[in-house]
């Protein structure tokens, strides 16, 4: 039970020496996949598939069936969190997430709860256990949770966004209530991820999904300030094994320094970043996971490979690089393009790894 059959992803990420370099990819489970569709149909919605361990297991396991990928990743959403504070999560069809009850004014923030993850979030550590004792230590679980600012803007813009008015209106206006607000948040995803860990969760990743839309300033105040509290929260240590933590801004490449100052093990890194500048700056402080555009599986196998060559070579020689997509897969991408990424990450990989 607690032997990995392939630890490779945990000691990448901790920039122990590896055979190939691992692989996965941020949404490897979805729309893309045909049997993702099928079991998505049976559940209903997808907050039931959520819900429903079975199946929540069933969907992490399918792209593993499918690909030699050297970790899973639970099948979840990170808006999970603001629904059990009693916010009322839907999805409107074609539309993305919605919440009945948005934060609007300090009396919203002071009103909600943290919820107890073993309770109001029992179903997601029924998933992690059902995953955990499905995978029968092939490879490692990873658990997840978005960060404080960007559920913050799902809380306060009422769903999905582009301009993010609202939340940079009570930022500007209100600082001291998004801080209140962020500081529950930041509460809220320490109590979740430790759950997760202990729930079986082997290594944990923060989305911060919409870091990048702040001023270099306000993300050192109000988004990488909240990771580091989570950060320095959580449970380094679990199973007799370290318990690696990856932290994603998308589009925070010029903020790489700062985000390994919080003591974190890995930084994710979107394709706008060379990897080959971002190795020199962060140096030997944190593992890289990364960073192919999501869009090159668009392409033939032969250009996917380049591409991975390119990467692999930018990222050198040495320990340390988790290949993954800049972020998620997208929904229309041909699945065997899926496999050829993988395949030539692990081919093309050996030649760094003596
Ligand atoms: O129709 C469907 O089947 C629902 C689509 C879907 C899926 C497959 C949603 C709704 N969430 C998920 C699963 C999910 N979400 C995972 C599963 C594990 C895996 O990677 O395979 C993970 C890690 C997430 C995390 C997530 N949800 C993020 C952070 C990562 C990222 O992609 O930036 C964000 C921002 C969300 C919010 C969310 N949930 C769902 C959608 C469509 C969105 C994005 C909406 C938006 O763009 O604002």
């Amino acid at each position: 039970m607690n032997q990995l059959k392939n630890d490779r992803y945990l000691r990448a990420l901790l920039r122990q020496p590896v055979d190939v370099t691992p692989v996965w990819m941020m949404r490897q489970a979805g729309r893309y996949l045909p049997e993702y569709k099928a079991t998505r149909a049976e559940a209903g919605d997808f907050m039931s598939l959520c819900k429903n361990a079975e199946l929540a297991c069933e969907v992490t396991l399918q792209p593993l069936r499918r690909y030699a990928l050297d970790a899973a990743i639970l099948f979840s959403d990170i808006l999970t969190i603001p629904d059990a504070m009693g916010l009322g999560l839907y999805f409107e069809a074609g539309e993305g997430p919605r919440f009945e009850r948005p934060i609007t004014c300090k009396a919203d923030v002071d009103n909600l709860p943290v919820p107890d993850p073993e309770q109001e979030l029992a179903y997601v550590m029924n998933a992690v256990r059902t995953i955990r004792h499905n995978l029968k230590g092939d490879v490692p679980l990873i658990g997840f949770s978005g960060s404080p600012w960007t559920l913050a803007t799902y809380m306060v813009e009422g769903g999905s966004s582009k301009a993010f008015t609202k939340i940079k209106k009570m930022m500007y206006a209100d600082g001291p209530v998004l801080h209140k607000l962020l500081d529950k948040i930041a509460d809220s995803v320490i109590l979740y991820l430790n759950a997760q860990i202990k729930a079986g969760a082997q290594s944990v990743m923060i989305f911060d999904t919409w870091g990048g839309v702040l001023t270099g300033r306000d993300y050192l105040e109000f988004s990488l300030t909240y990771m580091h509290k989570i950060v320095d929260g959580l449970m380094r240590e679990n199973e007799g094994r370290k318990v690696p933590v990856t932290l994603f801004t998308k589009g925070g490449g010029q903020w790489l320094e700062a985000m390994a100052d919080t003591g974190c093990d890995a930084l994710g890194l979107d394709w706008t970043t060379d990897i080959a500048d971002a190795r020199k700056r962060v140096g030997d402080r944190v593992a890289l996971q990364g960073n192919m555009d999501p869009s090159m599986l668009y392409a033939p196998p032969a250009r996917i490979e380049q591409e991975v060559a390119t990467i692999l070579s930018g990222f050198g020689h040495g320990n340390g690089h988790v290949f993954n997509l800049g972020h998620g897969i997208h929904q229309d991408v041909p699945p065997e393009h899926a496999g050829a990424f993988v395949e030539a990450v692990h081919k093309l990989s050996r030649a760094y790894h003596d």
